[in-house]
């Protein structure tokens, strides 16, 4: 656990910019109070106000994301008081309706009572995401559904999760919350609360025979929001890029693996030595497509880094430092057109931030 002099100095230095940032008078009366509390408690308790601009300034920061031109449209769900899994259940489901919203997907986090100084939280989220499908290996080392969840399924099925009666490759996965008491619990998902696109192509008809669909809405549940010195688990989401499902989820060959697939099926040769190049654009389409004509809200890389230049002029207009990642940022097949590409970032680390849970696993 951070020293109570780690979080005060967090504390300091997040009031500072708060108050600079928004141009709020009263820093000095704020930091006394908090200090204060922070001397009684080891911790202190963030106003709705530093909640809302800390998770947002959290997003500004994040150095993988491309689509940081909008943080300033997050959506903060304060629930801190929540403290049991069927409540967590229950805003966890709130949290998607609101999220997916008919298919105009709003950037939402929902914010968990925080990690206390001497211990675990109250609840605490162990999926990666909050829609995941199950990975149902076969005997002979192939597997249905998403092999990346291999270690979630079986932990849901440890935990109580009933075995779906027949096992496809898009069973969600349950919830798997931590409570303070170190106990685990699967929590069914409300299915209707979420959302999926079948894919299919406006040309290949055989690439919805495929049977691929995706989770319309990607929900971030296992890292840790820090404001200040304080730790909130809080899951969050903003919109899918089609590069993420085409180029990573569909085609990885340790995730669903459909090149060759879709190589077969376009009759591409053996020695086109770009079969699988032109595989991904199709792919890509496919996804594009897909969401588009559903009414779904998605992205392409060319457009996000384009918006992604401008959030960065913008950030350097007002003097701040942009942090980035160029790896992460930039993804297959973005070109040397796309203004992402062309340059790097600072890789410090800013706070407000979003971190790994300390002893998460992979
Ligand atoms: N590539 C991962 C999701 C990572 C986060 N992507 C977002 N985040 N778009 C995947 O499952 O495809 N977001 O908050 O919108």
């Amino acid at each position: 656990p951070p020293t109570q002099g780690a979080v005060s100095d967090e504390a300091h230095a997040f009031l500072r910019l708060l108050h600079q940032e928004t141009g709020q008078p009263g820093f000095t009366r704020r930091w006394r109070n908090v200090r204060a509390e922070i001397g009684a408690t080891g911790t202190w308790r963030h106003t709705s106000e530093e909640l809302t601009f800390g998770a947002r300034v959290a997003w500004r920061n994040s150095a993988r994301c491309i689509g940081r031109l909008r943080w300033q449209s997050l959506h903060v769900r304060d629930r801190r008081n929540l403290t049991t899994p069927q409540a967590a259940r229950a805003e966890l489901t709130a949290h998607l309706r609101q999220a997916t919203n008919g298919g105009r997907v709003r950037s939402v986090v929902t914010i968990l009572a925080p990690v206390p100084p001497d211990g675990p939280p109250p609840i605490r989220i162990i999926n990666p995401q909050l829609v995941r499908y199950a990975a149902w290996p076969n005997a002979d080392d192939t597997v249905i559904g998403d092999p990346a969840n291999r270690d979630l399924t079986q932990l849901a099925l440890a935990n109580g999760w009933p075995t779906p009666p027949t096992r496809g490759p898009h069973d969600i996965l349950p919830w798997i919350v931590a409570t303070d008491d170190n106990r685990l619990h699967a929590l069914p998902v409300n299915q209707t609360a979420v959302l999926e696109i079948r894919i299919h192509h406006p040309h290949h008809a055989w690439i919805g025979d495929l049977g691929l669909r995706w989770p319309a809405v990607p929900v971030i549940s296992h890292m840790l929001l820090s404001i200040g010195g304080v730790n909130y688990p809080a899951p969050f989401n903003g919109f899918f890029m089609a590069s993420e499902i085409a180029a990573r989820n569909l085609a990885d060959n340790d995730r669903y693996g459909q090149l060759p697939a879709v190589v077969k099926g376009l009759h591409l040769d053996s020695d086109d030595r770009l079969r699988h190049d032109k595989a991904l654009i199709v792919l890509q389409e496919a996804v594009l497509h897909s969401f588009e004509t559903a009414g779904v809200t998605i992205t392409d890389h060319h457009r996000e880094s384009a918006h992604f230049a401008r959030f960065v002029r913008r950030e350097e207009a007002a003097r701040r430092t942009v942090v980035g990642d160029w790896s992460w940022l930039n993804s297959y097949p973005m070109t040397p057109k796309d203004p992402s590409w062309q340059r790097y970032y600072s890789t410090a680390t800013a706070w407000p931030g979003f971190r790994p849970y300390p002893d998460a696993a992979a």
